[in-house]
């Protein structure tokens, strides 16, 4: 992922000053990165500083400056083992976007936060709880979105149940075993692990296990089964939408008149070919 934001100076020393400058930022699958950016060029200049992915121990929004310059009306931040870098957005789009997709890449990081700071490091404080270490523990609990299950644990190993032994499957009730929930996915999803299902904002799922509340197994059209993040998917409630029989446009007269026509044409075809 590519974008130019503006982000703020992370002042890792106490004599560094606040400044803004537009950047180039590149998600890679190991680190975020940025660079000097030509804007009428529209060139990548020199690399000014990375973040490798495994450092950050939370992606969060943060509460706008109360008169804030227009272009930095969406910040969030990436808070690493030396503390946060602020970037602002362009778009709320664009913001949540870029925090799902961090989210997503870091949630097996170990050392994730349970609580951040929802407003600026401001001249020595916090301005969301006026602590004044810039080492405080959050005052906020990170969102449910951006929190993975197990957050500062291995959780690697227990996130995904096991699958039903043919025992097991066989004292099942049809209904437990075999689930037609149908999901819709609302973003992208590019698998993490060799045993995740890619998502298609869009397309379609089947999910076939939710015993892990973040993690369901599902299958694809193409009958490609693994497990997809259940936060990057919806519920579609119209079951009957997902049978290929089922014609939305089309009332229940209208599809008996049809089936009438059809069969007068048939028992036509018939009579003709007996002749
Ligand atoms: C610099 O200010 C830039 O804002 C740097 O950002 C920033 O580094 C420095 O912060 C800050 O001192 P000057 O350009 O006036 O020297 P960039 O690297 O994007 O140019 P960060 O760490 O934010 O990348 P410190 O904390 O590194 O000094
Ligand atoms: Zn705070």
């Amino acid at each position: 992922m590519e974008e130019v934001f503006i982000k703020r100076s992370q002042q890792k020393k106490k004599t560094s000053p606040l400044n803004y400058k537009e950047r180039l930022f590149i998600l890679s699958l190991t680190r975020v990165a940025y660079y000097e950016y030509d804007t009428e060029r529209m060139k990548r200049g020199g690399k000014k500083g990375s973040i490798d992915l495994e450092r950050i121990k939370c992606v969060e929004e943060v509460k706008p400056e109360d008169s804030g310059p227009i272009d930095r009306q969406f910040p969030f931040q990436i808070v690493h083992d030396e503390g946060p870098l602020y970037v602002f957005a362009k778009t709320e789009d664009v913001r949540r976007q870029w925090i799902t997709e961090l989210g997503n890449r870091i949630r097996f990081n170990a050392e994730l936060l349970q609580k951040y700071h929802p407003c600026f490091w401001m001249e020595g404080e916090w301005t969301c709880c006026q602590q004044s270490a810039k080492a405080a523990p959050g005052c906020c609990l990170v969102h449910i979105a951006n929190s993975f299950p197990g957050a500062g644990t291995s959780r690697r190993k227990s996130r995904k149940p096991l699958p039903p032994t043919p025992q097991e499957q066989a004292a099942m009730p049809v209904s437990a075993s075999v689930s037609r929930k149908v999901v819709v996915a609302l973003y992208d999803y590019d698998i993490m692990n060799p045993d995740d299902l890619p998502l298609r904002k869009d397309q379609e799922y089947v999910v076939l296990e939710q015993g892990d509340h973040n993690w369901w197994r599902a299958r694809d059209p193409q009958g490609r089964e693994g497990f997809i993040p259940s936060n990057y998917v919806v519920e579609t409630r119209d079951q009957l939408e997902h049978c290929q029989w089922y014609n939305k446009e089309i009332t229940r007269s209208k599809a008996e008149q049809l089936l009438k026509q059809e069969h007068v044409r048939l028992s036509e075809l018939c009579i003709n070919h007996s002749q």
